[in-house]
């Protein structure tokens, strides 16, 4: 029997990558996307085949806010795996709407979790969890960390993972916390800070733009590469017993070393392209957050593979394509 999987958020940076890798696994994979003015499918088109009598992959509208919807989908699909990935995901954004933040990325799993509780179907649950609920902790930060959030988002999340383990203890679901540090790729959203520098680098080199607008330069991340974090995901759910873990390089570095690496892969000289913007300074920021996955890797057997500075490479190198460059021109 092929396994059915669901996915919130699958028109997202993780959402695409999980339903290529469940595809090329043999799964039935179903999406829920939101109805949109202009196409919202370009990550995950290329898997997309309509024409296929069976395709291993169908998309349904439905939207985060709208419990009626979740309840008819968890019936129709009645997936052995759920997948959600969907949330209002920018930290900056959820202070501009704290309130739609909350709905979507809180109360949003909150929808998901009781349309499994109200339909009685048998099903496993992955909650996208987040390294920012860490916020204002030291660092190192593993299971065991306290939460110390510092953005709407952040505390949207804390409530989806504290809900993720209810539903665990109190209706014995296999509902497993994912806590995942920052993850990029290409196919990241252009107004995360790794995308916006790499696509900036690309067009400066191309001519196209002179001056990148940053905010604050010092905040330190670990960043690693998304199609190896939806594997950590996947992983997590072929568990015996369901469990809550980390996931991360153990390497951070700041956004000015990210800029610095970007731009010196080019040949340029980042001090007379960056300016500072406070717009994109956030009310209350995380200064840094690293990873300790030490449990995951011993739980999963799953070691990141891509660091740093070729997590910097790959992505510049897809921009530079897109406008007719490479690392080598
Ligand atoms: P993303 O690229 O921003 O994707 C978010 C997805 O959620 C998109 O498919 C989006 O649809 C969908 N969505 C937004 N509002 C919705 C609503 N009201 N109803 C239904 N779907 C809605 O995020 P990502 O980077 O792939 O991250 C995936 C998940 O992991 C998110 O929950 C995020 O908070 C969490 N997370 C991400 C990271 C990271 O570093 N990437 C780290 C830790 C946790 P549209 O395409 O229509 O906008
Ligand atoms: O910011 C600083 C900013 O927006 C990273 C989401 O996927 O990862 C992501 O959240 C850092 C912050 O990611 C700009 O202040 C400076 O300190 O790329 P970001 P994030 O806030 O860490 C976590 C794990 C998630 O769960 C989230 O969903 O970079 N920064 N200048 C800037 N950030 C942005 N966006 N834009 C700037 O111009």
């Amino acid at each position: 029997m092929k396994k059915r999987a669901l996915i919130t958020g699958i028109t997202g940076q993780d959402g695409s990558y999980l339903a290529e890798l469940l595809t090329s696994k043999g799964y039935d994979v179903f999406g829920i996307i939101r109805r949109s003015s202009s196409f919202n499918t370009g990550r995950i088109d290329h898997i997309l085949k309509p024409q296929d009598e069976n395709p291993a992959m169908q998309l349904f509208y439905g939207d985060l806010t709208d419990g009626s919807v979740l309840n008819r989908l968890m019936e129709k699909v009645s997936p052995d795996e759920i997948y959600h990935l969907g949330a209002q995901s920018h930290v900056r954004v959820s202070f501009d709407i704290p309130e739609y933040t909350a709905d979507v990325t809180g109360i949003g799993t909150l929808r998901l979790l009781d349309a499994i509780r109200e339909t009685g179907i048998k099903t496993k649950f992955y909650q996208a969890s987040s390294s920012e609920m860490f916020g204002l902790a030291k660092p190192p930060q593993n299971e065991d960390t306290i939460f110390h959030p510092r953005s709407p988002y952040a505390c949207a999340k804390v409530f989806g993972y504290w809900l993720t383990r209810n539903y665990r203890e109190a209706y014995n679901l296999f509902a497993v916390n994912g806590i995942l540090f920052n993850h990029e790729s290409p196919r990241r959203g252009g107004t995360f800070v790794s995308k916006k520098i790499t696509l900036a680098v690309a067009r400066i080199k191309a001519g196209l733009q002179e001056k990148l607008y940053l905010g604050n330069l010092e905040a330190v991340r670990d960043w690693g590469y998304a199609p190896e974090y939806v594997d950590a995901m996947w992983r997590m759910m072929q568990l015996d017993e369901p469990m809550d873990l980390v996931i991360g390089t153990g390497e951070a570095h700041s956004v000015k070393e990210f800029v610095e690496e970007a731009f010196g892969l080019v040949g340029l000289p980042w001090e007379k392209h960056v300016e500072i913007d406070s717009k994109f300074y956030r009310p209350s920021e995380v200064p840094a957050l690293l990873a300790d996955a030490s449990r995951a890797e011993k739980m999963l057997g799953w070691k990141p593979r891509t660091y740093f500075k070729d997590l910097v490479r790959i992505m510049l190198e897809a921009d530079l394509n897109h406008y007719g460059l490479s690392l080598s021109t």
